[in-house]
């Protein structure tokens, strides 16, 4: 009976097995059991006997059940990991990375190229007091030039920032010029209430740059400017100073670059003109540079508000801006730099 038990012990390979041979033997109704419930019909010498002899048997039987559960337990693990196990020199699953939206792209861009230049990177709030937005920037609460830009206003004091020029207001108000001239841009999201076509958006872009130095004359102005359109379009595109007015900058001037569209000739995009405008600019009006505390017969300087999203156009041939705020990733994977 033993031999046969450790036979079948040796060959069970599962732990089901494993088990029915734990009740086949030594079970309520197995052999072993039986012979112990027989021991009351023995005699007084022969009980102790056979009474040893079982539990012996039974002992051995259920030691080496135990072993085999442990080998089974311990195959099933090895088997286990063996499955599990990564082939590390199988190629991976080659992951969609994502990218910075090609407007940031450009706006990466052109902080690159300020702070090459020692200029500072300022962000000021979206939702801005009229005070820095309008007043600060020489456009008291009934100036006609309010008009240029329609602005969505949250209170009478608080609105919806229609250009990054009041990031000017606030650094220069801050800035302490005995340590050193001020030379900052200021990146970051417009909102005006402007009808949405192929060049306009009711929320886009600017970047404003400021510079309030000794002696700054309208030559580093034009200097500036461009510099900053070689580095966005290289030598492809022409670029031309325009006369114009801003309440901020005497005198202002605007820019404009080839359409990139019809390379000069007139199209739809540039309203026949030949013409994309992409920046104002001008002299920092020196009441504006008064009303920041700046001393005016020390100081003066240059300030130019440029359109990321319309660069990104010129620079990649999109015809219509609002394609840019779609989010269709097919359309945005296209400037993924990554490859
Ligand atoms: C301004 O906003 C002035 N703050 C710029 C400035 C700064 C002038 C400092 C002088 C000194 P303007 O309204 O022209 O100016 O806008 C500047 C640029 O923003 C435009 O040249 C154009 O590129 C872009 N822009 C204006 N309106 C829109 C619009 N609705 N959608 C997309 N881009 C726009």
């Amino acid at each position: 009976l033993e031999e046969k038990g450790l036979q079948e012990i040796s060959v069970a390979n599962e732990l089901s097995k494993l088990n029915e041979v734990r009740v086949n033997f030594l079970g309520k109704k197995g052999p072993i059991t039986e012979v112990l419930r027989g021991m009351r019909d023995l005699s007084k010498e022969e009980r102790p006997k056979v009474g040893e002899f079982a539990n012996k048997v039974r002992d051995n039987l259920t030691s080496k059940l135990e072993e085999r559960k442990e080998e089974l337990a311990q195959a099933a693990l090895n088997k286990k990991l063996a499955e599990e196990a990564v082939d590390v020199t199988l190629p991976g699953t080659p992951m969609k990375q994502g990218q910075p939206h090609v407007i940031q792209q450009i706006i990466d861009n052109l902080e690159d190229l300020f702070l090459g230049m020692g200029y500072q990177v300022v962000e000021g709030p979206e939702v801005e007091l009229d005070r820095y937005n309008f007043e600060m920037l020489n456009l008291p609460k009934d100036h006609p030039a309010r008009d240029m830009q329609d602005t969505f206003y949250i209170t009478d004091e608080v609105l919806m920032r229609s250009q990054t020029s009041p990031v000017q207001a606030r650094t220069m108000e801050k800035h302490d010029f005995s340590k050193g001239p001020l030379k900052m841009i200021s990146p970051g999201v417009v909102y005006r209430r402007d009808t949405d076509d192929a060049t306009h958006s009711h929320q886009f872009h600017q970047i404003e740059g400021l510079v309030i130095d000794k002696n700054i004359t309208m030559g580093d102005l034009k200097g500036t400017l461009v510099t900053l359109a070689k580095e966005l379009f290289g030598d492809r595109f022409e670029v031309r100073l325009r006369p114009s007015y801003f309440p901020f900058t005497e005198p202002s001037v605007e820019a404009d670059v080839t359409c990139f569209n019809c390379m000069g000739k007139g199209c739809s995009v540039c309203k026949s003109t030949g013409w994309i405008e992409v920046l104002g600019a001008g002299m920092v009006h020196p009441n504006v540079l008064k009303m920041a505390g700046v001393d005016t017969d020390v100081y003066g300087g240059f300030a130019f508000g440029l359109g990321p999203d319309r660069f990104a156009m010129l620079r990649y041939g999109v015809d219509d801006i609002r394609n840019f705020y779609l989010n269709d990733v097919r359309f945005l994977s296209q400037f993924n730099k990554r490859g």
